[in-house]
């Protein structure tokens, strides 16, 4: 079990009550679908983040949706905290079980329902993992851009409730964009559809689109039907280096001004080229920054795209502009992105990263005030992400433990800094418990409260995933930073 940021703890349930729980569980779903033996607790304990894992009392593996809306029922009885979880690779602590309780796992829903190739729709369960649903509408000839980095293993139910997004949003948006409608289920076990199965559709409220990055905190998905587009005929990936971020920063602006948009532009500076050398990479040692930028298109004028792009990064003094020459390349260089959460959490002891959205414009700004925090607090940081959106992965890392409060520090003048600059805290990841106490400061008291009752409509006795975006005891400090 990964060990790392102390989390919010909520008082747990007695003994008594969890035996009763179970008791209860095992009596409404059956044996085999409700467990709690320590791997299985475990296992469904922690996510990606730097959050410390918490065990629950007992995990619910449900085949469908007549479970989920069982033990959404059973937790309303009881009053017993429920915390859905597909799964589980969420980066900030959204699927942790704060409360203790019921795990809700939806990971074995994994059926893809139906490929509509007439409406360009599909219908899946929560548990379909990303990159299978990728291939299965591509073998169609269709397309579903949202590309979070972990696709090998993210599933749908989790895409949803943190309305996931990843380097191809820069020109296709998140899942929300996605996102027609939702089959639900409420505590208490009501279950519904939200949304809709047609390209248009503007009866009532808009609530598919408000569970969608809700992070579980209002209704369990059991099923959802994504829009799809024909798959581009072609796609142009290209490394430009430069000899520093900034330049790199520049280079963004530059490429954005082009008239293209291309599906990403991804930046990677010094320290994380670092960890793209040692993943196999051949990274030229004089590049100080990368950008890997995509455009797609139809056969003929995607490479034509590329151009125009790659020649405003030759105009913004890029060192060199290689396009992948075949698959593997592109793959290989894919494969030491996607990697890159991993790969530099094993460059230090402790790592904490952050991703901070600016008004692309601000990208450059925003690196100098990473210098600036970085020079000020002693502690080594590195910046990756998706800046042709402005969304930036800020990374703290660092070795020695007295070092925590100067990371706290630099921290809190992170996110004032982005805020300043017309920023949000978070553009992929989520609030959960790791960013609930600067909630306040970037969305103010009214809009706060305001959500909190939204959830109060939804979850009365605050049953549904407790402790998560609006708890600002969530997270004191960087406090308990362990290695991870
Ligand atoms: C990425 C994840 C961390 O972009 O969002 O790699
Ligand atoms: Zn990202």
């Amino acid at each position: 079990m990964r060990g790392v940021v102390t989390s919010i703890r909520l008082p747990r349930l007695s003994p008594d009550r969890v035996d009763r729980v179970r008791a209860r569980l095992a009596r409404e779903l059956g044996d085999s679908k409700v467990v709690a033996d320590a791997a299985s607790l475990e296992a469904n304990a922690g996510d990606e983040s730097d959050q410390e894992p918490i065990l629950p009392d007992v995990v619910v593996r449900a085949e469908n949706a007549e479970d989920v809306a069982a033990a959404l029922r059973v937790a309303a009885e009881l009053e017993v905290p429920i915390t859905p979880r597909a799964a589980g690779s969420g980066k900030s602590g959204g699927a942790v079980p704060v409360a203790g309780g019921i795990v809700l796992a939806t990971i074995g829903m994994n059926r893809i329902v139906d490929i509509d190739r007439a409406e360009h729709v599909v219908v899946v369960e929560p548990g379909v993992v990303l990159g299978d649903l990728h291939r299965a509408v591509e073998a169609e000839g269709l397309f579903y851009p949202p590309d979070a980095n972990s696709l090998a293993w993210c599933a749908i139910g989790g895409n949803v409730g943190e309305n996931a997004a990843g380097p191809r949003a820069l020109k296709y948006g998140a899942t929300r964009d996605w996102l027609l409608g939702l089959d639900v289920a409420l505590v208490g076990g009501e279950a519904t559809f939200v949304g809709r199965r047609t390209k248009k559709g503007v009866t009532g409220y808009d609530v598919a689109a408000l569970l969608c990055g809700s992070e579980g905190t209002l209704a369990v998905t059991t099923r959802v039907v994504l829009r799809l587009i024909p798959k581009p005929e072609r796609v142009v990936t290209m490394m430009a280096t430069f000899a520093d971020v900034h330049a790199a920063g520049r280079a963004v602006m530059a490429a954005l001004g082009s008239g293209i948009v291309p599906r990403c532009i991804e930046l990677l500076d010094a320290r994380t080229l670092d960890a793209v050398r040692a993943r196999g990479v051949a990274v030229d040692e004089g590049a100080r920054a990368m950008l890997i930028t995509e455009v797609d298109g139809g056969e003929d004028d995607a490479m034509e795209s590329a151009g125009r792009v790659g020649s405003r990064f030759d105009d913004a003094g890029a060192l060199a502009v290689l396009v992948a020459q075949d698959a593997s390349q592109r793959d290989r260089l894919w494969e030491a992105r996607r990697q890159l959460s991993p790969a530099t959490r094993a460059m230090a002891r402790h790592k904490i990263s952050e991703d901070v959205v600016v008004p692309r414009t601000k990208v450059p700004a925003l690196l100098d005030e990473v210098d600036r925090i970085s020079e000020a607090i002693g502690v080594s940081m590195l910046t990756y992400g998706h800046a042709g959106d402005g969304n930036l992965h800020v990374n703290f890392l660092w070795d020695d433990d007295d070092h925590e409060p100067r990371v706290e520090a630099g921290l809190d003048r992170l996110f004032r800094a982005v805020l300043t600059l017309g920023g949000t805290l978070s553009g992929e990841h989520g609030v959960g418990t790791s960013k609930a106490p600067w909630l306040r400061l970037e969305q103010g008291d009214l809009l706060v409260d305001l959500q909190r009752r939204l959830k109060a409509v939804f979850d009365p006795k605050g049953l549904l995933n407790p402790g998560k975006i609006f708890d600002e005891s969530a997270r004191s400090g960087t406090k308990g930073h362990r290695a991870c």
